[in-house]
């Protein structure tokens, strides 16, 4: 007799799969304190637990829902209840790699077991009931006062019983196993978090209750009609009082009605209902089709600005409360994000329920992602194994009837990274049969036989484009003919734009490709959230764990750290960037303004427009703008409300889009777009003002034994400038490095161009100086930089000339040596940054600066950033990215103050421009810094003026640093000036 747990059963016992239904039949929520037992096998506690009159009273208690791994329990050494996170009775991370051996379905006999007891009183007059738990992590067997109902696998997936509750007391026994049968299908890029982590609850079921319904809402734009068929399980009546229909379920009614869209998420509310229970209707009208290849909803094509989300919370893992989905939800539509695939598994129904409520358009994915079996080749894969075909189908189902009834729901994955096999043509078949009004995504069969869609992930920027004139190569795996029904399918960019850590960058470029071609339906980022835990170390500082921070193998590592906002929702720079990118009104500021109206489906009678004109980030005027209607997919030209005035500086023209109204996800006055525009650029005259000291003294040798160049006083032996008038520094040196980004260390093997910089000693440049001349009013070092064990070098000279009450520095590099004579290639030996480090007193505390900002910004991460005026305290530029890695770089900087108390202001000023970063410590504390509390305030602000930086990527999985944002090693010349 195989066990229940490791067999290729899903399930026994269980009532089929239908939809979810808020409805007016009696309910009894189970959740809250329960009674727990952790083990160390599937025995769990033996056999009596299950009794009634079983003795629990020694056992934890436990919130359910909930994962036992992130609440206080009892470890299995005993003592006393700690929670286990930390430990590798914890949670486990794990990416592409099952936590077991391979050996399909069987599990390991070490495989921690959960055993939970609940006592509740049922009123009296219940009538039959059943028992629905929304989810339980991995495998579940369920008793009731005794009795056993059956069991379940599927761990996002709900699953119910007949309940045979008996008035007054009953007795809920429920064992849970971390490891089954179930988990070979689970193998997402996630946590391993075990438990009755969503709602338990009882559901009454009088007679002539509804079992089933669904509703068949489709909308014809060119008739402006809705046709509304809803089928029962049970005879019953369908009551739509806003649209005048009361029918008998079963029967069809066709309406003008408004179609439901993510933007105008229009819900027609009624009632089904049957002798036995009334089941609320939330009726949205549209009709997906592919057409052409493209993909249209309600006629018009449809464009997802979509991320992938896995539900996570740092405190409860997947156990999500409602305000936190409701939270996600108003960040995702405050950040101009319409669409979301629930990567990779359905989510919490109520997560569903709300996109529907609040306009989302959502890819729902099946709980299933074979992964694992790519370390066997593929070998086993149940996909590919027809004894698995069970299991397959009943997730699928169990999704599809769900959520079937969701206006946002509009497309169904079939899987994610589950390679290929014939039961997904079983698993397709089913759902055309039952489901044919949405079409199907899956990614990874190249062939694409089961899907609808083309899809890739993380394509470079040149293979988008070629996907976008449908001119990909052909993979080698399929047909002539399969190819030429690949590229007639629209193309679904499932994930792209890896946010991990610093990044990601290209944004625009993907959403430029993205808009050009008629193929494209969007893309989905990933992914949405961090998942990281929130943790404390043995001083009790708190911090954000991650898989590293769990003694146990396979372990994935910081890669679970890849979201958009932080692992508390925080949004990070990112975001900002993604929002700008994604905004739904493309504005161009010049001499005149067009604006192009990007929405789907909406015009853009809900945005107010305004305009403000700045000279040098300084308000000169602003007003609102006049803009006629636009209806989506147009454009119109309004005349530029304002001339710049005569003086000198730069003149810039933003124009904003707000909301005019509250809505129920941002306040009115919400910034929804934004552009800006140089309207004009007039250079200023430097005033040429006299030197201070007499002219002969320049270069004298000041009291202190230093070299004076003006107000400044340069070091002898070094050429290092150490007092610029009143301030105390350590003056500039050449600075090449940068504390690695993720996304600078690629992936794998890939990528990892601060492998390529530690190999070439970028991040041990050893400085000397070998030349210091005094030529007239100026002062000349020149030196060289280079690394332990290396020939190559970096030849520079820093030309200082007394300017002003300051000083100007023009640097220049050159590259001497065998610089590739390291296994890398000349293409990956380019520079995280070039620039100039100065070590200032410690005191310094604010910036002000006129470039872009207000956030960080690089090469390719800067729409988000704005040309204005800032101010910031030196510590609100650093960004506390979970793993310390480079951060709060700023473009384009025009110029740069610094300020503290007792200190004169520092001000540096570009020839144009330059980037600059101001931390409390080095790049390289930076870099060995494992969590944002291991730095500490080194005594010193060390600020960062530099030519450039390379860009960001997303090289952390997805493509190489394009070309354009690599910042080269080739003679460089640039200026700055300084002043105290
Ligand atoms: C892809 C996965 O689908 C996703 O879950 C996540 O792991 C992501 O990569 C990386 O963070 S799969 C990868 C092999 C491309």
């Amino acid at each position: 007799m195989p066990n229940y747990w490791d067999d290729f059963a899903p399930g026994a016992g269980r009532r089929e799969p239908r939809a979810d239904a808020v409805s007016d039949a009696r309910r009894l929520s189970l959740n809250g304190s329960w009674r727990f037992r952790l083990s160390p096998t599937a025995a769990g506690t033996g056999d009596g637990f299950n009794k009634v009159g079983f003795d629990d009273s020694a056992w934890d208690t436990i919130r359910v829902p909930s994962h036992w791994v992130l609440e206080p329990v009892t470890p299995l050494a005993g003592g006393t209840a700690r929670s286990l996170r930390g430990t590798d009775e914890g949670p486990l991370y794990t990416n592409t790699a099952l936590p077991m051996p391979l050996d399909p379905p069987r599990v390991p006999t070490e495989n921690p077991t959960g055993d939970y007891r609940l006592v509740f009183d049922v009123p009296e007059d219940w009538g039959r009931a059943v028992l629905r738990f929304q989810g339980v992590d991995s495998c579940a067997k369920v008793w009731l006062n005794g009795q056993e109902l059956g069991f379940s696998t599927g761990s996002r997936l709900p699953f119910e019983f007949d309940a045979p509750v008996l008035p007054g007391e009953n007795v809920l026994a429920v064992r849970v196993h971390r490891w089954s049968s179930g988990t070979y299908l689970e193998d997402q890029d996630m946590w391993w978090l075990p438990g009755i982590f969503r709602d338990v609850e009882l559901i009454e079921r009088p007679a002539g209750a509804i079992d089933d319904h669904f509703v068949h809402a489709g909308f014809n734009h060119r008739t402006g009609q809705g046709t509304l068929r809803v089928d029962a399980s049970t005879p019953a009546r369908v009551e739509i009082p806003e649209l005048g229909i009361s029918m008998a379920a079963g029967e069809t009614a066709t309406v003008p009605v408004q179609p439901w869209s993510a933007e105008s998420p229009r819900l027609y509310r009624g009632t089904l209902t049957s002798a036995g229970e009334t089941v609320e209707l939330r009726i949205g009208f549209r009709t997906v089709e592919i057409s052409d290849g493209v993909l249209r909803v309600n006629g018009r094509p449809v464009f997802f600005r979509g991320v992938n989300r896995h539900e996570h919370h740092p405190d409860t893992g997947r156990t999500l409360d409602r305000e936190t989905m409701v939270r996600d939800i108003e960040l995702m539509k405050q950040h101009n994000i319409n669409a979301v695939r629930t990567s990779h598994y359905p989510p919490h129904p109520e997560f569903v329920r709300l996109c529907d409520e609040y306009g989302l358009w959502v890819v729902e994915e099946s709980d299933l992602e074979t992964h694992g079996f790519i370390y066997a080749g593929w070998e086993g894969n149940p996909p590919a194994d027809p004894r698995w075909l069970p299991a397959m189908l009943d997730r699928t189902r169990r999704m599809v009837e769900r959520d079937k009834n969701s206006p946002s729901v509009v497309a169904w994955s079939l899987a994610n990274e589950s390679w290929i096999g014939e039961n997904f043509d079983a698993v397709e078949a089913w759902i055309r049969e039952r489901d044919p009004s949405r079409p199907l995504h899956y990614e990874r069969d190249p062939s694409y036989r089961n899907s609808d869609f083309a899809s890739l992930m993380y394509p470079s920027l040149e293979l988008l484009e070629q996907i976008g004139r449908r001119e990909d190569p052909r993979p080698e795996e399929i047909n002539d003919e399969d190819d030429a029904r690949r590229r007639s399918l629209p193309f679904l960019l499932c994930e792209y734009a890896h946010a991990m850590g610093n990044g990601p960058g290209s944004l625009l470029d993907y959403h430029r490709i993205l808009k050009a071609y008629e193929r494209f339906c969007g893309g989905f980022v990933w992914e949405w959230i961090d998942h990281g835990f929130t943790h404390r170390d043995a001083a009790g500082r708190e911090f954000i764990m991650h898989g590293s921070d769990v003694d146990y193998r396979p372990n994935g590592g910081r890669y679970c750290l890849d979201g958009l906002v932080f692992s508390d929702r925080t949004p990070s720079p990112g975001l900002a960037e993604l929002k700008k990118v994604l905004q739904p009104v493309e504005i161009s500021v010049a001499e005149t303004i067009v604006i192009r109206n990007d929405h789907d489906a909406v015009g853009l009678e809900h945005l107010g427009f305004t305009w403000r004109l700045e000279l040098d980030g300084v308000p000169r005027g602003n007003g609102v703008l006049a803009v006629p209607a636009v209806a989506a997919g147009e454009s119109v030209t309004v005349p530029c409300p304002v001339d710049p005035g005569d003086e000198p500086g730069e003149w810039w023209l933003t124009v904003e889009a707000e909301l005019r109204e509250d809505t129920a996800w941002a306040p009115a006055g919400h910034l929804v777009a934004w552009s800006q525009g140089a309207l004009a650029v007039r250079p200023k005259q430097r005033r040429a003002e006299p030197l201070r000291g007499p002219v002969s003294a320049w270069h004298q040798v000041s009291s202190d034994g230093g070299l004076r160049l003006g107000d400044a006083v340069f070091d002898p032996a070094s050429g290092r400038l150490l007092r610029l008038g009143r301030l105390e520094l350590d003056g500039p040196q050449l600075d090449v490095y940068r504390a690695p980004t993720e996304n600078d260390r690629g992936q794998g093997g890939n990528n990892n161009l601060a492998a390529v910089w530690s190999a070439v000693g970028l991040d041990r440049m050893q400085h000397r100086t070998d030349r210091i001349e005094a030529d007239g009013d100026r002062l000349r070092v020149a030196g060289r930089s280079a690394a332990a064990t290396h020939p190559h070098a970096i030849e520079y000279v820093f030309d200082w000339t007394a300017d002003g009450p300051g000083l100007r520095l023009e640097v220049s590099v050159d590259f001497t040596g065998p610089w590739a004579d390291t296994p890398y290639q000349h293409r990956d030996i380019v520079l995280p940054r070039l620039g100039l480090r100065l070590g200032l007193p410690g005191a310094y505390e604010e910036a002000r600066w006129f470039g872009r900002g207000p956030g960080e910004s690089y090469a390719d991460s800067r729409e988000a950033a704005a040309v204005g005026t800032y101010a910031s305290s030196l510590d609100g530029l650093q960004v506390g990215y979970p793993v310390p890695q480079e951060n709060g770089n700023h473009v384009e900087t025009r110029w740069l103050e610094l300020s503290g108390a007792g200190l004169p202001t520092l001000k540096v000023e570009g020839d144009p421009v330059f980037h600059f970063t101001a931390r409390r410590w080095t790049s390289e504390a930076l870099e060995r810094a494992r969590h944002p509390h291991d730095l500490a305030d080194s005594g010193r602000v060390w600020l960062n003026v530099d030519h450039a930086q390379s860009g960001l990527g997303s090289a952390a999985c997805g493509p190489s640093l394009p070309e354009q944002y690599r910042l080269p090693r080739e003679a460089t010349t640039w200026s700055v000036r300084f002043q105290a």
